[in-house]
């Protein structure tokens, strides 16, 4: 069951195969699991006015219906995995994100297999982090939080109470 989310939460939506961090090949993902990563994601959000719903799905069809579910959240971090570079369907389901989609991985793809060089949710985002391992995580909830809360990045704003994407 996919968990619906509201303007007053950030959703962390994460692919296949992540929900193996720690064991899965260290070198490249970290030793940190997805626990850890959820817990400072929390942590991250404490004292703010924004709650989290974190998930992980290794089905196509369950992280299109988690985005669906995501769709109306303040902000949208996705680590899509395998799927970033081949989900369609995905992407369409993050076109209809109301607030911020923004892509996390903990990798850097563009310094890996030319296959993981192309991001078929790219267009839906507003922006990428890659490449600080869990830290990713904790710099997009950064950037979520100021595109949320203060003034926009590139002067497209809230006022007559438009939400900044
Ligand atoms: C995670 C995966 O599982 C890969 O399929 C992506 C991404 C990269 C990451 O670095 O978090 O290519």
């Amino acid at each position: 069951m996919p968990i619906a989310s509201d303007e007053r939460t950030i959703a962390v939506l994460n692919g296949p195969n992540l929900n193996l961090l720690g064991t899965r090949q260290p070198e490249i993902y970290g030793s940190e699991t997805l626990a850890d990563i959820e817990a400072m994601c929390r942590k991250r959000l404490e004292g703010t006015e924004f709650s989290l719903t974190f998930e992980q799905h290794n089905g196509e069809g369950e992280l299109v219906a988690a985005a669906q579910g995501a769709r109306r959240a303040a902000a949208v971090l996705i680590n899509a995995a395998g799927y970033t570079h081949t989900s369609v369907a995905l992407l369409d389901a993050l076109l209809m994100a109301e607030g911020p989609v923004i892509e996390v991985h903990l990798s850097n793809p563009h310094a890996r297999e030319s296959f993981r060089h192309r991001s078929v949710i790219a267009s839906a985002c507003k922006g990428s982090i890659a490449g600080f391992g869990g830290l990713s995580y904790s710099l997009a909830l950064d950037a979520a939080l100021a595109l949320v809360d203060g003034p926009t990045i590139s002067g497209e704003g809230k006022e007559n109470g438009e939400r900044p994407r």
